[in-house]
């Protein structure tokens, strides 16, 4: 996938100190991702930038959605927003594995998606690996309510480092769910997307476990999202998207795809552990998951079948 996202000059920063100098409300401008003729933008200001080792690190305080994180110039996430996807990338597998009490998450440096796992009682350890250091240490201090109490929760194992070589080296059937909450498949998340990695996944995954990734926009990024899940389909055997939308993201209309080895469990999420989070969910419920999982457009529809 070609690199896509680019800083605007639209967004050019209004620095924190405009603000904390002045007693009027600072003037915000236009924070955009910009992809193939298109800008998705939040009106705000920057409060962070800075270049990691991986990657640019950009936080920015919007008007809608409170403060919101920007990787390499790409909507990861923010305060008032963040649900829609988190929600979704977890309680299909956690309602639908057979046993939950190991858990892995790749990626998921801003603690959303551990958050919303810890919330499920049957988990008992949880492995985050994230790369960038800096992504974490920003989310804690920026973003705090989006790890919320993952953070300080004691079954949460955070391991700076490379996700990639986590999966390869973790032995086998060592895991009930593998969460992949990658960003988009360029710089250090591209790796994220290949059969070499999928195959690991399915490899440490132990019985009736389920595997979960995000895989983009069937609209945006049409052919990424249908070779991510062909790709799952061959290494696992059953894999199926789930549709939502996460508002910020490019084009608005997002994925998820779930795959398992013994068939589709993550579509039926199992009443009892669905009763234990369905009342603190904004977005998810089993109903919903039911209907996200159904309406596949007729164009992927297609071209899945056709594969
Ligand atoms: N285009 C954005 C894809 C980002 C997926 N990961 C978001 C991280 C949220 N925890």
């Amino acid at each position: 996938m070609r690199r896509r996202c680019a800083w605007l000059e639209g967004a050019t920063p209004t620095p924190v100190s405009d603000s904390a100098a002045s007693d009027s409300a600072p003037t915000p401008g236009w924070v955009d991702e910009a992809f193939d003729g298109v800008r998705y933008g939040l009106a705000g200001r920057v409060i962070a930038e800075q270049q990691s080792a991986f990657q640019r690190v950009t936080i920015i305080e919007s008007e809608r959605y409170g403060k919101g994180l920007l990787l390499d110039g790409c909507w990861m996430t923010a305060e008032r927003q963040e649900r829609h996807y988190h929600e979704a990338i977890v309680h299909p597998a956690l309602c639908g594995a057979e046993r939950i009490e190991r858990v892995l998450v790749i990626g998921g440096g801003d603690g959303g998606t551990a958050r919303e796992c810890l919330r499920h009682p049957g988990v008992q350890h949880l492995d985050m690996v994230e790369i960038d250091a800096l992504v974490v240490e920003w989310s804690r201090q920026h973003l705090p309510s989006i790890g919320g109490a993952a953070w300080s929760d004691p079954r949460f194992h955070l391991t700076v480092g490379d996700g990639i070589a986590w999966t390869a080296q973790a032995p086998d059937a060592s895991y009930d769910v593998v969460i992949v909450d990658g960003s988009d498949p360029a710089g250090p998340a591209e790796g994220l997307f290949n059969r070499a990695f999928f195959a690991h996944c399915r490899r440490i995954l132990r019985p009736g476990g389920v595997f979960a990734t995000q895989s983009e926009s069937p609209e945006a990024f049409r052919q990424v999202h249908l070779d991510t899940v062909r790709l799952l389909r061959e290494v696992f055997g059953h894999a199926d998207p789930m549709y939502g939308w996460v508002p910020m993201y490019p084009s608005g209309w997002w994925s998820w795809t779930f795959a398992a080895v013994d068939g589709p469990r993550y579509r039926q999420p199992r009443p009892e552990r669905a009763e234990a989070v369905a009342d603190g969910c904004e977005i998810w419920s089993p109903r919903w998951q039911q209907g996200a999982f159904e309406t596949v457009p007729a164009f992927v529809e297609r071209a899945l079948a056709g594969a």
